[in-house]
Protein backbone atom coordinates (compact mmCIF):
# COMPACT_ATOMS: atom_id res chain seq x y z
CA UNK A 1 0.00 0.00 0.00
CA UNK A 2 1.42 3.26 -1.07
CA UNK A 3 -1.02 5.76 -1.36
CA UNK A 4 -4.59 6.31 -0.02
CA UNK A 5 -7.53 7.68 -1.22
CA UNK A 6 -9.46 9.55 1.45
CA UNK A 7 -13.18 9.49 0.23
CA UNK A 8 -14.46 12.02 3.62
CA UNK A 9 -14.09 15.92 4.20
CA UNK A 10 -13.50 17.87 7.56
CA UNK A 11 -11.98 16.84 10.54
CA UNK A 12 -11.64 13.07 9.67
CA UNK A 13 -10.34 13.63 6.32
CA UNK A 14 -7.86 15.61 7.97
CA UNK A 15 -7.65 13.33 10.38
CA UNK A 16 -6.62 9.80 8.50
CA UNK A 17 -4.26 12.34 5.69
CA UNK A 18 -2.17 12.58 8.88
CA UNK A 19 -2.53 9.03 9.67
CA UNK A 20 -1.11 8.11 6.30
CA UNK A 21 1.52 10.68 6.26
CA UNK A 22 2.99 8.99 9.62
CA UNK A 23 2.50 5.84 8.38
CA UNK A 24 4.49 6.61 5.45
CA UNK A 25 1.90 6.48 2.61
CA UNK A 26 0.63 9.35 0.22
CA UNK A 27 -2.90 10.65 0.82
CA UNK A 28 -5.18 11.62 -1.59
CA UNK A 29 -8.52 13.94 -1.14
CA UNK A 30 -11.45 14.05 -2.49
CA UNK A 31 -13.46 17.45 -2.38
CA UNK A 32 -16.73 18.99 -3.66
CA UNK A 33 -16.70 22.45 -5.76
CA UNK A 34 -17.04 23.89 -1.92
CA UNK A 35 -14.38 22.28 -0.84
CA UNK A 36 -11.45 23.22 -2.91
CA UNK A 37 -9.50 25.55 -0.94
CA UNK A 38 -10.87 23.49 2.09
CA UNK A 39 -8.35 22.13 4.99
CA UNK A 40 -8.33 18.55 4.17
CA UNK A 41 -7.52 19.33 0.34
CA UNK A 42 -4.46 21.60 1.38
CA UNK A 43 -3.05 18.90 3.97
CA UNK A 44 -3.07 16.51 0.79
CA UNK A 45 -0.73 15.08 -1.66
CA UNK A 46 -3.36 15.00 -4.42
CA UNK A 47 -6.71 15.93 -5.10
CA UNK A 48 -9.46 14.98 -6.83
CA UNK A 49 -12.81 16.90 -7.84
CA UNK A 50 -15.81 14.65 -7.30
CA UNK A 51 -18.98 17.27 -7.95
CA UNK A 52 -21.07 19.90 -6.49
CA UNK A 53 -22.12 20.88 -3.33
CA UNK A 54 -24.97 18.66 -2.17
CA UNK A 55 -23.37 15.26 -0.91
CA UNK A 56 -25.63 13.10 -3.18
CA UNK A 57 -23.56 14.71 -5.74
CA UNK A 58 -20.05 13.92 -4.47
CA UNK A 59 -18.98 12.54 -1.38
CA UNK A 60 -21.99 9.71 -2.09
CA UNK A 61 -21.00 8.89 -5.34
CA UNK A 62 -19.50 5.58 -5.26
CA UNK A 63 -18.70 5.04 -8.90
CA UNK A 64 -17.47 8.85 -8.81
CA UNK A 65 -15.02 7.52 -5.89
CA UNK A 66 -13.95 4.26 -6.78
CA UNK A 67 -12.91 5.84 -10.14
CA UNK A 68 -11.18 8.60 -8.39
CA UNK A 69 -8.99 6.23 -6.54
CA UNK A 70 -8.20 3.99 -9.82
CA UNK A 71 -7.50 7.72 -11.45
CA UNK A 72 -5.03 9.08 -9.02
CA UNK A 73 -2.87 5.74 -8.88
CA UNK A 74 -4.35 4.91 -5.25
CA UNK A 75 -4.41 1.05 -3.81
CA UNK A 76 -7.11 1.92 -0.83
CA UNK A 77 -9.90 4.00 0.43
CA UNK A 78 -10.81 5.15 3.60
CA UNK A 79 -14.10 6.06 4.17
CA UNK A 80 -14.45 7.95 7.33
CA UNK A 81 -16.97 8.27 9.36
CA UNK A 82 -21.00 9.39 7.63
CA UNK A 83 -21.38 9.71 4.22
CA UNK A 84 -20.57 6.19 2.68
CA UNK A 85 -18.32 4.50 5.45
CA UNK A 86 -21.02 1.75 6.61
CA UNK A 87 -22.21 0.60 3.38
CA UNK A 88 -21.42 -2.72 2.49
CA UNK A 89 -21.93 -1.88 -1.53
CA UNK A 90 -19.40 0.87 -0.89
CA UNK A 91 -17.00 -1.33 0.14
CA UNK A 92 -17.70 -4.56 -2.22
CA UNK A 93 -16.90 -1.79 -5.11
CA UNK A 94 -13.39 -0.61 -3.88
CA UNK A 95 -12.65 -4.12 -3.69
CA UNK A 96 -14.11 -5.20 -7.27
CA UNK A 97 -11.79 -2.60 -8.42
CA UNK A 98 -9.01 -4.38 -6.92
CA UNK A 99 -8.36 -1.31 -4.49
CA UNK A 100 -8.10 -1.92 -0.36
CA UNK A 101 -10.92 -1.05 1.60
CA UNK A 102 -9.64 0.17 4.92
CA UNK A 103 -12.51 -0.85 7.01
CA UNK A 104 -14.29 -4.31 7.78
CA UNK A 105 -15.40 -7.07 5.09
CA UNK A 106 -18.56 -6.10 3.42
CA UNK A 107 -20.16 -9.05 4.87
CA UNK A 108 -19.35 -7.86 8.40
CA UNK A 109 -20.46 -4.15 7.69
CA UNK A 110 -24.15 -5.89 6.05
CA UNK A 111 -24.48 -8.72 9.02
CA UNK A 112 -24.17 -5.26 11.72
CA UNK A 113 -26.20 -3.35 9.13
CA UNK A 114 -30.03 -5.34 9.46
CA UNK A 115 -30.63 -4.95 13.19
CA UNK A 116 -32.99 -8.12 13.83
CA UNK A 117 -30.04 -10.33 12.08
CA UNK A 118 -27.46 -8.76 14.21
CA UNK A 119 -29.61 -9.49 17.29
CA UNK A 120 -30.35 -13.34 16.30
CA UNK A 121 -26.06 -13.58 15.58
CA UNK A 122 -25.15 -11.54 18.83
CA UNK A 123 -27.48 -14.04 20.90
CA UNK A 124 -26.45 -17.20 19.22
CA UNK A 125 -22.48 -15.33 20.11
CA UNK A 126 -23.69 -15.43 23.65
CA UNK A 127 -24.00 -11.66 23.67
CA UNK A 128 -26.00 -10.51 26.05
CA UNK A 129 -29.05 -8.56 24.16
CA UNK A 130 -32.09 -6.92 25.46
CA UNK A 131 -34.88 -9.26 26.11
CA UNK A 132 -37.95 -9.24 22.89
CA UNK A 133 -38.41 -10.38 19.43
CA UNK A 134 -36.05 -11.87 17.40
CA UNK A 135 -38.32 -11.42 14.34
CA UNK A 136 -40.20 -8.70 12.86
CA UNK A 137 -44.17 -8.15 14.22
CA UNK A 138 -46.26 -9.33 12.44
CA UNK A 139 -49.84 -9.41 13.68
CA UNK A 140 -51.03 -7.53 16.94
CA UNK A 141 -51.78 -10.62 18.66
CA UNK A 142 -48.59 -11.61 19.00
CA UNK A 143 -47.32 -8.45 19.92
CA UNK A 144 -49.52 -8.48 22.84
CA UNK A 145 -48.50 -12.03 24.21
CA UNK A 146 -44.76 -10.90 23.70
CA UNK A 147 -45.06 -7.21 25.52
CA UNK A 148 -47.38 -8.99 28.06
CA UNK A 149 -44.59 -11.60 28.90
CA UNK A 150 -41.54 -8.80 28.44
CA UNK A 151 -43.54 -6.85 31.32
CA UNK A 152 -43.93 -2.94 30.39
CA UNK A 153 -42.70 -0.63 29.50
CA UNK A 154 -41.70 -1.77 25.88
CA UNK A 155 -40.22 -0.27 23.08
CA UNK A 156 -41.05 -0.82 19.60
CA UNK A 157 -37.54 -0.46 17.06
CA UNK A 158 -37.68 -0.34 13.72
CA UNK A 159 -35.81 -3.50 11.66
CA UNK A 160 -34.09 -1.63 9.69
CA UNK A 161 -33.67 1.12 11.95
CA UNK A 162 -30.57 2.62 13.98
CA UNK A 163 -30.46 6.43 15.14
CA UNK A 164 -33.62 6.06 16.80
CA UNK A 165 -35.93 6.47 13.91
CA UNK A 166 -39.07 4.69 14.39
CA UNK A 167 -38.80 4.20 18.05
CA UNK A 168 -42.08 3.72 20.17
CA UNK A 169 -42.27 3.54 24.03
CA UNK A 170 -45.41 1.94 24.74
CA UNK A 171 -46.30 1.57 28.45
CA UNK A 172 -49.58 0.05 28.59
CA UNK A 173 -51.23 -2.76 26.84
CA UNK A 174 -53.96 0.05 25.21
CA UNK A 175 -50.46 1.95 23.76
CA UNK A 176 -49.63 -1.14 21.71
CA UNK A 177 -51.55 -1.02 18.23
CA UNK A 178 -50.76 2.87 18.00
CA UNK A 179 -47.76 2.57 18.16
CA UNK A 180 -46.71 -0.30 15.95
CA UNK A 181 -48.72 1.57 13.26
CA UNK A 182 -46.80 5.03 13.71
CA UNK A 183 -43.54 3.29 14.21
CA UNK A 184 -43.88 0.67 10.72
CA UNK A 185 -44.53 4.37 9.01
CA UNK A 186 -42.30 5.92 10.24
CA UNK A 187 -39.53 3.06 9.76
CA UNK A 188 -40.87 3.16 5.62
CA UNK A 189 -40.37 6.59 5.57
CA UNK A 190 -37.24 6.83 6.79
CA UNK A 191 -35.63 3.27 5.98
CA UNK A 192 -37.98 2.01 3.16
CA UNK A 193 -38.91 -0.91 5.36
CA UNK A 194 -42.03 -0.95 7.71
CA UNK A 195 -40.54 -3.98 9.72
CA UNK A 196 -41.17 -3.67 13.58
CA UNK A 197 -39.66 -5.19 16.62
CA UNK A 198 -40.46 -5.09 20.17
CA UNK A 199 -37.85 -5.10 22.90
CA UNK A 200 -38.10 -4.58 27.24
CA UNK A 201 -37.72 -0.48 27.70
CA UNK A 202 -34.17 -0.48 29.82
CA UNK A 203 -35.11 2.51 31.99
CA UNK A 204 -32.74 4.95 33.03
CA UNK A 205 -29.29 3.56 30.67
CA UNK A 206 -25.94 5.10 30.25
CA UNK A 207 -24.67 5.05 26.69
CA UNK A 208 -21.33 2.66 27.23
CA UNK A 209 -19.67 1.41 24.05
CA UNK A 210 -16.59 -0.42 23.71
CA UNK A 211 -13.59 0.00 21.24
CA UNK A 212 -12.94 -3.26 19.30
CA UNK A 213 -9.63 -3.87 17.15
CA UNK A 214 -9.06 -6.97 15.20
CA UNK A 215 -6.57 -8.67 12.82
CA UNK A 216 -5.69 -11.38 11.43
CA UNK A 217 -4.63 -12.82 14.24
CA UNK A 218 -6.10 -11.26 17.36
CA UNK A 219 -9.55 -9.53 18.44
CA UNK A 220 -8.87 -7.18 21.48
CA UNK A 221 -10.56 -4.59 22.69
CA UNK A 222 -9.72 -0.83 24.22
CA UNK A 223 -12.42 -0.27 26.74
CA UNK A 224 -15.37 1.63 26.78
CA UNK A 225 -16.19 5.25 25.88
CA UNK A 226 -19.04 7.11 28.13
CA UNK A 227 -21.43 8.19 25.92
CA UNK A 228 -24.48 9.15 27.68
CA UNK A 229 -24.22 13.09 27.15
CA UNK A 230 -26.26 13.46 24.33
CA UNK A 231 -29.30 15.33 22.60
CA UNK A 232 -31.87 13.78 20.45
CA UNK A 233 -29.31 11.00 19.17
CA UNK A 234 -26.33 13.78 18.97
CA UNK A 235 -23.63 13.07 21.17
CA UNK A 236 -21.88 16.48 22.75
CA UNK A 237 -19.48 15.01 25.22
CA UNK A 238 -17.87 11.50 25.27
CA UNK A 239 -15.34 10.51 27.91
CA UNK A 240 -13.06 7.09 28.75
CA UNK A 241 -12.79 5.87 31.12
CA UNK A 242 -16.72 5.67 31.83
CA UNK A 243 -17.40 7.22 35.47
CA UNK A 244 -19.47 3.79 36.01
CA UNK A 245 -17.18 0.90 34.70
CA UNK A 246 -15.03 -0.91 37.13
CA UNK A 247 -12.40 -3.09 35.92
CA UNK A 248 -14.18 -5.78 36.10
CA UNK A 249 -17.18 -4.67 34.43
CA UNK A 250 -15.24 -3.40 31.62
CA UNK A 251 -13.72 -7.21 30.83
CA UNK A 252 -17.39 -8.09 31.00
CA UNK A 253 -18.03 -6.03 28.14
CA UNK A 254 -15.13 -6.28 26.38
CA UNK A 255 -15.01 -10.15 26.56
CA UNK A 256 -18.88 -9.21 25.08
CA UNK A 257 -17.45 -7.00 22.38
CA UNK A 258 -14.88 -9.29 20.83
CA UNK A 259 -16.91 -12.22 20.93
CA UNK A 260 -19.34 -10.27 18.42
CA UNK A 261 -17.01 -9.07 16.33
CA UNK A 262 -15.89 -12.28 15.80
CA UNK A 263 -19.25 -13.72 15.13
CA UNK A 264 -19.02 -11.44 11.74
CA UNK A 265 -15.54 -11.96 10.72
CA UNK A 266 -14.44 -8.29 11.78
CA UNK A 267 -11.58 -6.97 11.27
CA UNK A 268 -9.96 -3.05 12.23
CA UNK A 269 -11.44 -0.95 14.21
CA UNK A 270 -15.15 -1.01 15.29
CA UNK A 271 -17.22 -0.04 18.27
CA UNK A 272 -20.07 -2.09 19.86
CA UNK A 273 -22.80 -0.12 21.71
CA UNK A 274 -24.46 -0.76 25.13
CA UNK A 275 -27.02 0.12 27.27
CA UNK A 276 -25.83 -0.55 30.85
CA UNK A 277 -28.28 -0.19 32.93
CA UNK A 278 -28.41 1.33 36.76
CA UNK A 279 -27.94 -2.12 38.47
CA UNK A 280 -25.03 -2.67 35.90
CA UNK A 281 -26.72 -5.04 34.03
CA UNK A 282 -25.55 -4.78 29.86
CA UNK A 283 -27.57 -5.65 26.72
CA UNK A 284 -25.57 -5.30 23.55
CA UNK A 285 -27.12 -2.50 21.05
CA UNK A 286 -25.62 -2.18 17.38
CA UNK A 287 -22.01 -2.15 16.58
CA UNK A 288 -20.63 0.58 14.12
CA UNK A 289 -18.44 -1.03 11.51
CA UNK A 290 -16.30 2.12 11.48
CA UNK A 291 -13.50 4.61 13.17
CA UNK A 292 -16.08 7.08 15.01
CA UNK A 293 -16.00 10.64 16.00
CA UNK A 294 -15.40 9.61 19.74
CA UNK A 295 -12.15 7.73 18.62
CA UNK A 296 -9.65 10.28 20.37
CA UNK A 297 -10.63 9.62 24.00
CA UNK A 298 -9.59 5.87 23.91
CA UNK A 299 -6.37 6.77 21.66
CA UNK A 300 -5.82 9.33 24.62
CA UNK A 301 -5.99 6.50 27.36
CA UNK A 302 -4.62 3.79 25.74
CA UNK A 303 -2.07 5.06 23.75
CA UNK A 304 -3.19 3.59 20.54
CA UNK A 305 -3.07 5.70 17.64
CA UNK A 306 -6.71 3.86 16.33
CA UNK A 307 -6.28 5.25 12.45
CA UNK A 308 -2.81 3.85 11.99
CA UNK A 309 -3.41 0.53 13.33
CA UNK A 310 -6.60 0.91 10.46
CA UNK A 311 -4.35 1.88 8.00
CA UNK A 312 -1.72 -1.21 8.84
CA UNK A 313 -4.67 -4.38 9.44
CA UNK A 314 -5.81 -2.96 5.88
CA UNK A 315 -2.17 -3.70 4.88
CA UNK A 316 -2.50 -7.01 5.97
CA UNK A 317 0.09 -6.21 8.87
CA UNK A 318 -0.27 -7.16 12.48
CA UNK A 319 -1.96 -4.19 14.85
CA UNK A 320 1.07 -2.89 16.94
CA UNK A 321 -1.02 -3.01 20.30
CA UNK A 322 1.25 -5.85 22.81
CA UNK A 323 -1.38 -6.86 25.44
CA UNK A 324 0.43 -4.95 28.32
CA UNK A 325 -1.30 -1.77 26.84
CA UNK A 326 -4.54 -2.79 27.44
CA UNK A 327 -5.45 -1.05 30.55
CA UNK A 328 -6.68 2.40 30.47
CA UNK A 329 -4.47 4.76 31.96
CA UNK A 330 -5.51 8.29 33.04
CA UNK A 331 -8.69 10.49 31.72
CA UNK A 332 -10.01 11.79 28.41
CA UNK A 333 -12.79 14.02 26.99
CA UNK A 334 -13.86 15.32 24.19
CA UNK A 335 -16.32 17.95 23.35
CA UNK A 336 -17.53 18.45 19.85
CA UNK A 337 -17.60 21.90 19.19
CA UNK A 338 -20.58 22.56 16.21
CA UNK A 339 -21.43 25.45 14.74
CA UNK A 340 -25.26 25.07 16.26
CA UNK A 341 -27.00 26.92 18.36
CA UNK A 342 -27.98 25.35 21.68
CA UNK A 343 -30.05 27.73 23.32
CA UNK A 344 -32.03 27.73 19.57
CA UNK A 345 -32.64 23.80 19.31
CA UNK A 346 -29.34 23.67 18.37
CA UNK A 347 -30.10 25.43 15.11
CA UNK A 348 -27.58 25.49 12.45
CA UNK A 349 -25.49 28.54 11.95
CA UNK A 350 -23.51 29.45 9.02
CA UNK A 351 -21.06 32.30 8.16
CA UNK A 352 -17.03 32.70 7.60
CA UNK A 353 -14.92 31.73 10.28
CA UNK A 354 -13.25 35.06 10.88
CA UNK A 355 -11.25 34.38 13.48
CA UNK A 356 -10.30 30.70 14.99
CA UNK A 357 -7.63 30.66 17.52
CA UNK A 358 -7.22 26.96 18.91
CA UNK A 359 -6.32 26.04 22.59
CA UNK A 360 -2.85 24.16 23.37
CA UNK A 361 -0.57 23.21 26.17
CA UNK A 362 -0.75 19.74 28.14
CA UNK A 363 -3.07 17.43 27.39
CA UNK A 364 -5.14 19.27 24.96
CA UNK A 365 -5.87 18.18 21.45
CA UNK A 366 -7.54 19.95 18.69
CA UNK A 367 -9.12 17.70 16.11
CA UNK A 368 -10.41 20.67 13.68
CA UNK A 369 -11.90 21.08 9.99
CA UNK A 370 -12.23 24.22 9.69
CA UNK A 371 -9.65 27.53 9.76
CA UNK A 372 -9.78 31.15 9.50
CA UNK A 373 -11.44 32.20 6.75
CA UNK A 374 -13.69 29.34 5.85
CA UNK A 375 -17.31 29.27 4.85
CA UNK A 376 -19.66 27.30 7.18
CA UNK A 377 -22.56 26.23 4.73
CA UNK A 378 -25.45 23.64 5.63
CA UNK A 379 -23.92 21.55 3.02
CA UNK A 380 -22.43 19.51 5.62
CA UNK A 381 -22.71 18.37 9.43
CA UNK A 382 -22.39 20.95 11.73
CA UNK A 383 -18.68 19.70 13.27
CA UNK A 384 -15.71 22.33 13.63
CA UNK A 385 -13.66 20.83 15.68
CA UNK A 386 -13.43 18.26 18.66
CA UNK A 387 -11.52 19.57 21.54
CA UNK A 388 -9.73 16.81 23.49
CA UNK A 389 -8.25 16.68 26.99
CA UNK A 390 -6.09 13.96 28.99
CA UNK A 391 -5.35 13.98 32.64
CA UNK A 392 -4.31 11.77 35.26
CA UNK A 393 -8.19 11.88 37.10
CA UNK A 394 -11.28 12.90 36.07
CA UNK A 395 -11.50 15.84 38.14
CA UNK A 396 -8.07 16.91 35.99
CA UNK A 397 -9.15 16.28 32.60
CA UNK A 398 -12.61 18.29 33.70
CA UNK A 399 -10.68 21.06 34.67
CA UNK A 400 -8.42 21.57 31.78
CA UNK A 401 -11.22 20.77 29.54
CA UNK A 402 -12.14 23.72 31.45
CA UNK A 403 -9.29 25.64 30.69
CA UNK A 404 -8.96 24.51 26.97
CA UNK A 405 -12.51 26.20 26.26
CA UNK A 406 -11.69 29.52 27.69
CA UNK A 407 -8.58 29.66 25.20
CA UNK A 408 -10.63 28.48 22.40
CA UNK A 409 -12.10 31.63 20.73
CA UNK A 410 -14.14 31.21 17.45
CA UNK A 411 -15.27 34.21 15.92
CA UNK A 412 -17.85 34.49 12.86
CA UNK A 413 -20.57 31.36 13.70
CA UNK A 414 -22.39 30.60 16.88
CA UNK A 415 -21.02 27.59 18.36
CA UNK A 416 -22.19 25.51 21.88
CA UNK A 417 -19.10 26.24 23.26
CA UNK A 418 -20.82 27.95 25.83
CA UNK A 419 -22.73 25.07 26.68
CA UNK A 420 -19.69 23.12 26.91
CA UNK A 421 -18.29 25.48 29.49
CA UNK A 422 -21.66 25.23 31.86
CA UNK A 423 -21.60 21.49 31.23
CA UNK A 424 -17.82 21.29 32.74
CA UNK A 425 -18.80 23.71 35.98
CA UNK A 426 -21.70 21.42 36.81
CA UNK A 427 -22.14 19.56 39.99
CA UNK A 428 -24.35 16.51 38.69
CA UNK A 429 -21.49 16.41 35.56
CA UNK A 430 -18.89 16.55 37.42
CA UNK A 431 -20.09 13.76 39.90
CA UNK A 432 -20.29 11.72 36.88
CA UNK A 433 -23.76 10.95 37.25
CA UNK A 434 -25.62 10.61 33.96
CA UNK A 435 -27.52 8.75 31.87
CA UNK A 436 -28.97 9.29 28.49
CA UNK A 437 -31.68 11.53 29.48
CA UNK A 438 -29.19 14.06 31.33
CA UNK A 439 -29.79 16.75 29.20
CA UNK A 440 -33.50 15.93 28.62
CA UNK A 441 -33.34 16.68 32.41
CA UNK A 442 -31.02 19.32 32.01
CA UNK A 443 -32.06 22.04 29.78
CA UNK A 444 -31.43 24.89 31.84
CA UNK A 445 -27.64 23.63 30.74
CA UNK A 446 -28.41 24.34 27.11
CA UNK A 447 -29.06 28.63 27.59
CA UNK A 448 -26.95 31.01 29.49
CA UNK A 449 -28.36 32.17 32.56
CA UNK A 450 -28.27 35.37 33.97
CA UNK A 451 -29.06 36.46 37.67
CA UNK A 452 -30.89 40.07 37.71
CA UNK A 453 -27.23 41.36 39.36
CA UNK A 454 -25.24 39.59 36.37
CA UNK A 455 -27.03 41.24 33.60
CA UNK A 456 -27.12 44.59 35.66
CA UNK A 457 -22.96 44.30 35.34
CA UNK A 458 -23.31 42.96 32.16
CA UNK A 459 -25.07 46.12 30.86
CA UNK A 460 -22.85 48.21 32.36
CA UNK A 461 -20.10 46.40 30.82
CA UNK A 462 -21.33 46.62 27.51
CA UNK A 463 -21.38 50.58 27.86
CA UNK A 464 -18.08 50.52 28.53
CA UNK A 465 -17.05 48.64 25.97
CA UNK A 466 -18.91 50.63 23.57
CA UNK A 467 -17.82 53.20 24.97
CA UNK A 468 -14.03 52.54 24.56
CA UNK A 469 -15.25 51.55 21.22
CA UNK A 470 -16.07 54.71 19.67
CA UNK A 471 -12.94 56.23 21.08
CA UNK A 472 -10.82 53.90 18.96
CA UNK A 473 -12.51 55.41 15.83
CA UNK A 474 -11.64 58.58 16.65
CA UNK A 475 -7.89 59.58 15.53
CA UNK A 476 -5.73 59.18 18.50
CA UNK A 477 -4.68 63.03 19.96
CA UNK A 478 -1.49 63.52 22.00
CA UNK A 479 -2.61 63.36 25.31
CA UNK A 480 -5.32 60.29 24.71
CA UNK A 481 -4.33 57.44 26.94
CA UNK A 482 -3.38 54.92 25.28
CA UNK A 483 -6.75 52.11 25.39
CA UNK A 484 -6.25 48.64 26.68
CA UNK A 485 -5.62 46.63 23.87
CA UNK A 486 -7.77 43.61 23.27
CA UNK A 487 -6.67 40.10 21.84
CA UNK A 488 -8.92 40.91 19.05
CA UNK A 489 -7.58 44.26 18.82
CA UNK A 490 -3.56 43.56 18.85
CA UNK A 491 -4.45 40.95 16.53
CA UNK A 492 -5.81 42.94 14.11
CA UNK A 493 -3.14 45.52 14.69
CA UNK A 494 -0.31 42.63 13.85
CA UNK A 495 -2.17 41.94 10.88
CA UNK A 496 -2.31 45.17 9.33
CA UNK A 497 1.62 45.54 10.25
CA UNK A 498 2.09 42.63 8.27
C1 LIG B 1 -33.17 1.38 23.63
C2 LIG B 1 -33.37 2.25 24.73
C3 LIG B 1 -33.97 1.72 25.86
N1 LIG B 1 -34.35 0.41 25.87
N2 LIG B 1 -33.56 0.09 23.71
C4 LIG B 1 -31.77 4.72 20.52
C5 LIG B 1 -31.05 4.58 19.22
C6 LIG B 1 -30.85 3.14 18.99
N3 LIG B 1 -29.53 2.90 18.52
C7 LIG B 1 -31.14 2.48 20.28
N4 LIG B 1 -31.71 3.45 21.15
C8 LIG B 1 -32.23 3.11 22.36
N5 LIG B 1 -32.60 1.81 22.51
C9 LIG B 1 -34.14 -0.36 24.80
N6 LIG B 1 -34.55 -1.63 24.83
C10 LIG B 1 -32.96 3.58 24.62
C11 LIG B 1 -32.40 4.02 23.42
C12 LIG B 1 -32.01 5.41 23.37
C13 LIG B 1 -30.68 5.79 23.28
C14 LIG B 1 -29.64 4.87 23.19
C15 LIG B 1 -28.33 5.26 23.07
C16 LIG B 1 -28.02 6.62 23.07
C17 LIG B 1 -29.01 7.55 23.16
C18 LIG B 1 -30.34 7.16 23.25
C19 LIG B 1 -31.34 8.13 23.35
C20 LIG B 1 -32.65 7.73 23.43
C21 LIG B 1 -32.98 6.38 23.44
Amino acid sequence: MNRVLVANRGEIALRVIRACHEEGLEAVAVCSTADRAAPHVRAADHVVEIGSPPPAESYLRIERLVAAALDSGSDAVHPGYGFLAERADFAEAVERADLVFVGPPAAAIRAMGDKTEARRRMRDAGVPVVPGAQEPITELGAAQTLATALGYPVLVKAAAGGGGKGMRVVRAPAELGPALETAASEARKAFGDPSVYLEKLIQRPRHVEIQVLADRDRTVHLGERECSIQRRHQKLVEEAPSPAVTPELREWMGSAAIAAAQAVGYLGAGTCEFLLAPDRSFYFLEMNTRIQVEHPVTELVYGVDLVREQLRIAAGERMRVPDRWLEPRGWSMECRITSEDPANGFLPSTGRIEHLLVPGGPGVRWDGGVETGDEVTLFYDSLLGKLIVWAPHRAGALDRMARALGELAIEGVTTNQGFHRRLMADAEFRAGDMDIQFLDRRTDLLAPSLSEEQAVALAIAAALAEDEARALRRPMVSGDRVPTASHWLSQARLDGLR
